[in-house]
């Protein structure tokens, strides 16, 4: 199975979740940048300080401070990973870029997770994280649009994108993804 994968996809989709499964049956490093920001807004660090409020209202944290965050990780690594929300925007894409030809690795597969707007409102609202009220989750839809989406012809281009539909229970989706990482 590829060892270098990218998960793509809207608030909600499922990135996490599945993403969590995966690396943990592929013994892959599951790199969540969401998660990692929580952890530095809980130790209340300063660069979670800087985090938290743009968080809040649903809007992405600079681009310096995530790859600062995802460079650490990837260069003290040298086995596979898994990254899950990162990178959100072109420029942190080319950042990315040049980062694993730094350390002579790249990207294999991008998984593109797709899935209704009424869906995904529904699961955020129903999982009730901070940042998982109606007018915050409308933003991060919003941003998903504007900044992330684009990423979606970029890697589509390169041809390394993959989509999976998001719809149905954990499991189905767990067994879909599994069969589109056969080959
Ligand atoms: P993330 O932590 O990446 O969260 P997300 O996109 O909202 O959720 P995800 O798609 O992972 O959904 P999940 O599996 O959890 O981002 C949060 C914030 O961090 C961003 O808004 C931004 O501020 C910041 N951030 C993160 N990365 C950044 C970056 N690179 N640059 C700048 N800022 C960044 O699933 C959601 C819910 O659905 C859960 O409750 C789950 O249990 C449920 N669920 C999942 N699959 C299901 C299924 N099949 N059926 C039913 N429920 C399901």
């Amino acid at each position: 199975m590829k060892q270098r994968l990218l998960f793509l996809g809207p608030p909600g989709a499922g990135k996490g979740t599945q993403a969590q499964r995966l690396a943990a049956s592929e013994g892959l490093l599951h790199l969540s940048t969401g998660d990692l920001l929580r952890a530095e807004v809980q130790a209340a660090t300063p660069l979670g300080q800087e985090a938290e409020a743009v968080m809040a209202r649903g809007e992405l944290v600079s681009d310096a401070l995530v790859l600062a965050i995802v460079r650490s990780r990837l260069e003290q690594h040298s086995g596979g990973w898994l990254l899950d929300g990162f990178p959100r925007n072109l420029a942190q894409a080319e950042a990315l870029d040049g980062l694993l030809s730094s350390l002579n690795q790249r990207i294999e597969r991008v998984i593109l997770l797709e899935l209704d707007d009424a869906v995904l409102i529904q699961r955020l609202l129903g999982r009730g994280r901070a940042d998982d009220n109606a007018e915050v989750i409308a933003n991060r839809l919003v941003v998903y649009r504007q900044q992330t989406a684009p990423l979606v012809d970029h890697y589509e281009a390169l041809g390394l994108l993959s989509r999976l539909d998001g719809a149905g229970s954990i499991e189905a989706i767990e067994a879909r993804l599994a069969a589109l990482l056969v080959d």
